[in-house]
């Protein structure tokens, strides 16, 4: 049974980010209320000689609700007592562009091909969550591998999203 605790959500066992680093396409996503990147949305996880991580993130955004224009944004990790979770502070490069503090969750990943991010960005009272956003990254901006689907498909299911992803197109915008 699944209770969909964001206290109980299992995260990658083990995570190695200087495996994760290197550039993520998101081709699918769950958005958080207030939505602000709509697609060809790209990451580039660097780690730093000191162990630090941090990612620059291209993508159409949508801003003032109503234009949509690429931004280049950029963040920065704090690590946590679990290597898969971090805290992310973010920003833009320009200043009308989202800034925040989000957690920053690997759920589960192969380092080569998936990769699938979770943050929780309010808790309900019921210890579920009542904000959400996640992306599922691939490798390739064309999607996921067919032999990757059944695993993202039972990890959307085990953070209670299965079946709120939109897909994220990659038209080289
Ligand atoms: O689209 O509303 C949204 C949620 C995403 C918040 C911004 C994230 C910007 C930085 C991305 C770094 C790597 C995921």
């Amino acid at each position: 049974a699944n209770d969909c605790q964001v206290a109980n959500i299992q995260v990658m066992q083990n995570f190695d980010k200087t495996q994760y680093a290197g550039v993520w396409y998101a081709v699918g996503k769950k958005d958080p209320e207030g939505l602000f990147l709509l697609d060809n949305i790209m990451a580039n996880f660097t780690v730093a000689e000191n162990g630090h991580m941090t990612a620059n993130a291209m993508g159409r955004v949508k801003i003032f609700n109503q234009w949509d224009l690429c931004a280049n944004m950029f963040a920065t990790f704090t690590e946590t007592p679990e290597p898969a979770k971090f805290r992310m502070k973010y920003w833009g490069a320009a200043s009308y562009l989202q800034t925040g503090n989000d957690e920053h969750w690997v759920i589960d990943t192969d380092y080569y091909n998936y990769a699938i991010q979770y943050s929780c960005r309010l808790t309900d009272a019921d210890g579920t969550c009542a904000d959400s956003y996640s992306f599922i990254f691939s490798r390739y901006p064309g999607g996921l591998r067919p032999e990757d689907q059944n695993v993202v498909t039972r990890k959307k299911d085990e953070i209670c999203l299965l079946g709120k992803y939109r897909r994220v197109a990659h038209t080289g915008e």
